[in-house]
């Protein structure tokens, strides 16, 4: 499974930092919405579910947290810990979000507006979705 993690440019000078971004230029999609979580409670494990056209990427701005993408076949463990680094998550990829620092602030910039169809919240249904998708190609 290929990880995609954007570097994004810090626009830094003696005030501090700065990062900027745009849609088609360092985003790859139109940012349709956007969204953070903070106060995330220790130990805590959210996602649990994959996607089935949304795209994202994750950028945890303050703090740090840990990502375990699964494409159903393979699983990998992302750790995000820079505020100018954001991670793709593409559809068809199982996602857990976990190891939050109590400062950690992770945002996420999405291709699509909030759709509950669009989540697939089973394991089970996960696999038999990446499988049948596979066939198709996809
Ligand atoms: C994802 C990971 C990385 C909304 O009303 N609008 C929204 O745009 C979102 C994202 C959530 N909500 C509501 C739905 C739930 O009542 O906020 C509550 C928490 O959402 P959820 O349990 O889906 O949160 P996570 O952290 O498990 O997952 C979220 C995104 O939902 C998901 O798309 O990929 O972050």
């Amino acid at each position: 499974m290929q990880v995609i993690k954007y570097m994004f440019q810090p626009h830094g000078d003696d005030r501090g930092q700065l990062v900027a971004l745009e849609e088609f230029r360092d985003i790859p999609f139109q940012i349709k919405r956007v969204y953070y979580m903070y106060d995330t409670v220790p130990d805590v494990v959210r996602g649990h579910h994959a996607h089935k056209v949304l795209e994202q990427i994750l950028i945890c701005i303050h703090g740090s947290c840990k990502i375990r993408l699964d494409n159903g076949i393979e699983k990998k463990v992302v750790p995000l810990e820079k505020p100018y680094e954001g991670l793709y998550v593409a559809n068809n990829m199982w996602r857990e979000m976990y190891d939050f620092s109590p400062d950690a602030v992770l945002m996420v910039l999405a291709s699509e507006l909030y759709d509950e169809s669009d989540y697939i919240r089973d394991y089970d249904e996960f696999k038999k979705y990446v499988k049948e998708n596979q066939s198709d190609g996809g």
